[in-house]
């Protein structure tokens, strides 16, 4: 609320607050680019193969964005093998794959100007007792975030920490980073989940939700997906599963 000269109270709503709720339009824009990226990402799980750079698989990711028409990307894809996935934000170099490696991926494109964001984790192969240990408790991280916004939870806040404090039961503060963020015509956009985030969900705005962990000298799992707040909970925008058995690829 502010006044006006009149010493009358007005609504008043900052720009990021006006532009958060998405209209229809807008919407199917965002999961355009959304299904495009899932195209994408089903041709990259048949692209990798021992050997291949990172780099490689980077450059695949945006010919293909290309080839699907949507070249302008939401940002820089992030491929990271290895240890390589321990870093937040990865710079692909020219590290190869190999049998046993985590594969991080996180990219998305925009339509019409509206971004799309996507992180999966995939195993090269069986993976090992504590890989499959970090994903499974990463992915309940997520799982228990959206139940959250399921029963109505709008508080940014609220919505971190139950991930969060999840997460720091198994792992300490391994998890920094903010849970997710808001997606529009920018990729990072109001709102912010972050553990002193102020920030109450309007309906019609359109979130990530991922939350990570990330083990120097062994690897990071990240799961993200985006979602549509809505008045009673949320709607999951993003079609590709996360169940553990998906994100091994079989040799
Ligand atoms: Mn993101």
């Amino acid at each position: 609320m502010g006044k006006n000269p009149n010493n009358k109270k007005i609504n008043t709503k900052l720009l990021h607050e006006v532009r958060a709720p998405k209209n229809k339009k807008e919407l199917q824009n965002i999961i355009r680019a959304q299904r495009i990226a899932e195209k994408v990402l089903a041709d990259v799980l048949k692209f990798l193969k021992t050997g291949k750079t990172e780099l490689e698989v980077q450059n695949f990711i945006k010919k293909s964005f290309i080839k699907y028409k949507a070249p302008v990307l939401s940002f820089s894809p992030i491929v990271a093998f290895g240890k390589g996935s321990a870093d937040i934000h990865h710079e692909p170099g020219n590290v190869k794959l190999k049998k046993g490696d985590i594969i991080m991926l996180d990219f998305g494109t925009t339509y019409n100007h509206y971004c799309s964001d996507m992180t999966r984790t995939f195993f090269f192969g069986e993976p090992s007792a504590k890989q499959k240990k970090v994903y499974i408790d990463v992915l309940r991280a997520t799982e228990l975030a959206m139940a959250k916004i399921a029963k109505g939870e709008k508080r940014a806040w609220i919505i971190d920490k139950t991930a969060r404090d999840f997460l720091a039961k198994k792992y300490k503060n391994n998890f920094k980073h903010g849970l997710g963020h808001g997606v529009g015509t920018v990729i990072h956009e109001w709102p912010n989940f972050k553990p002193k985030s102020t920030d109450i969900l309007p309906v019609g705005t359109v979130m990530t939700i991922e939350p990570g962990i990330y083990l120097k000298g062994f690897g990071g799992v990240r799961i993200e997906d985006m979602i549509l707040i809505t008045a009673t909970g949320y709607k999951n925008l993003t079609q590709v599963p996360k169940d553990l058995k998906s994100a091994i690829l079989n040799l």
